[in-house]
């Protein structure tokens, strides 16, 4: 497609999306017998969307598709194939000039394949052979801990279960997790509020919350699902704040295309009535200023005798800190919460009204809020203002996070922790027979330095593009090369399978849309959605290739060659998934009557209990936690006042790129754009269509400047003083140690940037 920046008017999904899904479609698919696929997507018996996690509203026949789903699944379920003779065209030093998105769009491995040195290529190898020297080098390795095994987020309960099984019995809690570049904000600050990692709301709160605020995700592009629920919240005369630096169509209006008359009458559903543009990085700020409006409400209503707006009851019977809080935000400069977060009082003041007058708010976040230093401390104000007014475990009130991949969550549930609780380890004991190893393993980050620094021997990777999705790509690339062994196992080709180490695997695995077949005949998964529904997912279609292998059986073979004496029952595991989860049910809280529960459609609700009102904290209470200060960078803050954050655009998904086009945003056929505000572009000297160089200011590695060169320049409407751009070509602007202490999840979204003319320099 052309190059072509335009100002887009239309509303989110309607005709546009259907003309893509079309377009998707039939760029990837034999149209008549795979279109029907589609329409099993996230029914009964049908399989679950590998786009997002957000949940199907529920599991009726009704076709409940959206635009980046379609597009997912036809990725996936593509007629291209990636075969042997493909690789034996093309080397390694060849195939890495490609791009990401010609990569991918070769199509579907066929083959387990290794690398050979010699030609430079990957060349077919028997599945038994492979995993015979695999777990010959696993078995010579003399430290279980120098090995790494990461997962991504679309891996089954059971596939992951079982990976972390023979992990630990192999010896080691090292779980890199993409989770610990998306969510681990939650899992950690939720913990501490709340007492419970993960969202406290159901879809049915949709339909009686008074409020629902938006903040920092990007529905319309990343979570389309979610735009049928908005609009049943705005249609019911509720209210929507949206904040957010960009202004986000998705955020603003809808066309429903399973709606023939609005669809017809090319009309749209407004979405946010409130819209506001947050300066990147200045959550806390705002939040911390909406808190402290609201507290002098209340202490004014109080002394003059009126009603209280606080819920006084909730916060003492369930809460602790509110006094550490209010001392803490009554003295927070009003000067700081403005120039931080961009806005002005009186927009704080609206905010504040809002949730004053709802009596139940329901507040829904991504990436915005927690790729952030500040990402633990973010969420847990979001938590104090919600606390303020009871507004956790009630009906139509509560926390939503928006989860990324579409297990990530469940991943995380069933075992993908590189801190497991005792109490986790001696189920698994007492279940299977083997000690697991008590020491904390690695996270991402941790990870990604060890394998830079050469201390790594060898990198599973259960699915996933490791190594472009980390920060610091000289550091992940160069690391990536001084590795024993790679064990990728994939769909689909990508850069981190070609950064080789001295023995690599590529392996070709059944998606989520492919029939499972093993002895006991067609297999199910399971998976768990943002809203901790744990529901059945059955392939549909023929496999991509006879090679290909489940990712179950892959960690089966891989563990019966490395542990020769595994007190696991791999092989009747493998026959009949049912038994993988007879075995799940007698570790894991909550998944009793496992088998029984997933046969119902639309599955079995994880309980939460914070969404019950019981804080599972040290203090046994809901805490109100204080946080220090409003700026995440002071240092790089007094070098430059601009932040830049890394976004997705519409055609891609994490490092999948589908396509050049980002529609909403009105960018067509390029990705090397940078967004700036019009007023900023001016304070900059910049102009449209101007070619920028982005420097990071890098104060974690003695100001190291890290570069991103000739972006063009795109006046969008967004706020001052911050700047985007697209991940994952921005990565290496990102430091591996720029993350938030807290919980080690990079800052992807808070950089700190000065720009040049591109001309300026050579
Ligand atoms: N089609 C598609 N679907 C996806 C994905 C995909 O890539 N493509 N990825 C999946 C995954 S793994 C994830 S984690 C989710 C990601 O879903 P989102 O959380 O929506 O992801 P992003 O696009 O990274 O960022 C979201 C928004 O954060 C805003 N933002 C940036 N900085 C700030 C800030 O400082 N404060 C605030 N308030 N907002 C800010 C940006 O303007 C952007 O609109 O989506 C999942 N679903
Ligand atoms: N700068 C910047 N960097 C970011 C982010 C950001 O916002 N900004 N976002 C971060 C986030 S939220 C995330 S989640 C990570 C994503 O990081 P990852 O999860 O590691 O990356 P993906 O791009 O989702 O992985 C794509 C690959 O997964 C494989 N795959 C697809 N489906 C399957 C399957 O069913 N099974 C298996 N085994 N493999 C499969 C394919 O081979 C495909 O090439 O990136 C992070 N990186
Ligand atoms: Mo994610």
């Amino acid at each position: 497609m052309k190059e072509k920046i335009e100002n887009y008017t239309g509303p989110a999904a309607g005709w546009g999306a259907v003309k893509a899904v079309a377009e998707a479609i039939r760029e990837q698919m034999d149209i008549v017998p795979d279109i029907i696929t589609m329409f099993e997507m996230n029914k009964p018996q049908g399989f679950d969307c590998p786009g997002c996690a957000w949940p199907d509203p529920k599991h009726s026949a009704s076709f409940d598709v959206c635009e980046n789903g379609a597009k997912a699944m036809a990725w996936e379920a593509t007629a291209k194939r990636a075969t042997l003779e493909f690789f034996a065209k093309h080397t390694v030093s060849e195939l890495l000039t490609w791009n990401d998105c010609d990569l991918e769009n070769e199509g579907r491995l066929t083959h387990p394949m290794k690398y050979n040195e010699q030609t430079d290529c990957y060349e077919k190898i028997e599945w038994n052979d492979a995993f015979a020297q695999i777990g010959q080098r696993l078995s010579n390795y003399s430290d279980p801990n120098s090995v790494e095994f990461y997962t991504s987020g679309r891996t089954s309960n059971e596939a992951a279960f079982l990976y972390q099984l023979f992990a630990r019995e192999y010896g080691t809690n090292n779980f890199p997790d993409c989770s610990n570049m998306c969510h681990e904000p939650t899992s950690v600050g939720l913990a501490a509020s709340i007492g419970v990692g993960k969202g406290t709301v159901l879809l049915d709160d949709f339909d009686k919350a008074d409020l629902v605020i938006c903040i920092g995700h990007n529905p319309g592009t990343n979570h389309p699902r979610m735009l049928s629920s908005l609009r049943e919240v705005s249609k019911r005369g509720a209210k929507i704040i949206a904040i957010n630096p960009l202004k986000e169509r998705g955020l603003e209006r809808f066309t429903y295309p399973q709606d023939p008359i609005e669809m017809l009458a090319l009309e749209s559903t407004p979405l946010a009535g409130y819209y506001y543009k947050v300066r990147i990085g200045g959550d806390t700020a705002l939040i911390k200023g909406v808190i402290r409006i609201i507290i002098e409400h209340h202490d004014a209503a109080v002394a003059k005798g009126q009603a209280s707006i606080l819920d006084n009851e909730f916060i003492s019977t369930h809460t602790v800190g509110f006094e550490e809080l209010k001392h803490d935000v009554l003295s927070t400069s009003w000067d700081d919460i403005l120039s931080v977060s961009g806005m002005t009082r009186d927009e704080m003041e609206q905010i504040a009204q809002l949730y004053i007058e709802a009596k139940s708010t329901i507040i829904c976040y991504g990436m915005g809020i927690t790729q952030h230093q500040h990402g633990t401390q973010n969420i847990q104000q979001l938590i104090n203002l919600l606390l303020l007014k009871g507004n956790i475990g009630r009906d139509g009130a509560g926390i939503c996070p928006l989860r990324g991949h579409s297990n990530v969550q469940g991943d995380r549930t069933v075992g993908i922790t590189e801190k497991p609780s005792q109490s986790f380890l001696d189920k698994i004991e007492q279940r299977f027979g083997f000690k697991p190893p008590v020491a904390f393993g690695h996270a991402a980050v941790a990870s990604m330095q060890a394998i830079s620094e050469g201390k790594v021997n060898a990198l599973i990777c259960m699915g996933g593009n490791l190594a472009v999705a980390m920060p610091d790509k000289d550091a992940c690339y160069s690391g990536m090369k001084k590795l024993d062994m790679a064990v990728h196992i994939g769909t689909k080709l990508n850069r981190s399978h070609l950064l080789t180490a001295k023995n690599t695997f590529l392996f070709p695995v059944l998606g989520r849309t492919e029939v499972d077949i093993q002895k006991s005949g067609p297999q199910s998964i399971t998976v768990e959605d943002s809203m901790s529904m744990v529901h059945a997912s059955h392939g549909k279609l023929k496999p991509a290739s006879p090679y290909l292998k489940s990712e179950c059986a892959i960690v089966a073979g891989l563990a019966k060659a490395t542990i020769p004496n595994s007190k696991v029952e791999w092989d009747d595991f493998i026959d009949d998934y049912d038994k993988i989860r007879d075995a799940m049910e007698a570790v894991l809280p909550g998944f009793e009557d496992y088998n029984k529960r997933i046969r119902i459609p639309g599955g079995f609700h994880l309980t939460n209990a914070a969404a019950q009102r019981k804080w599972l904290t040290q203090s046994g209470k809901a805490n109100f936690i204080t946080t220090e200060g409003v700026i995440e960078d002071p240092e790089s803050a007094t070098h430059s006042e601009l932040v830049l954050a890394t976004i997705r655009s519409h055609d891609q998904y994490n490092t999948t790129i589908y396509g050049m086009n980002d529609r909403y945003r009105g960018v067509f056929g390029q990705r090397d754009v940078i967004f700036i505000s019009e007023a900023q572009a001016k304070k900059q000297k910049l102009s449209a269509g101007d070619r920028v160089n982005v420097i990071a200011l890098d104060n974690r590695q003695n100001r190291t400047k890290r570069r991103l060169d000739n972006l063009k320049v795109v006046i969008y409407d967004m706020a001052d003083r911050c700047v985007a751009t697209y991940f994952p070509e921005a990565n290496n602007l990102i430091a591996l140690d720029n993350f938030d202490p807290q919980c080690g999840i990079p800052a992807y979204k808070n950089i700190p940037v000065i720009l040049e003319k591109a001309s300026a320099v050579s």
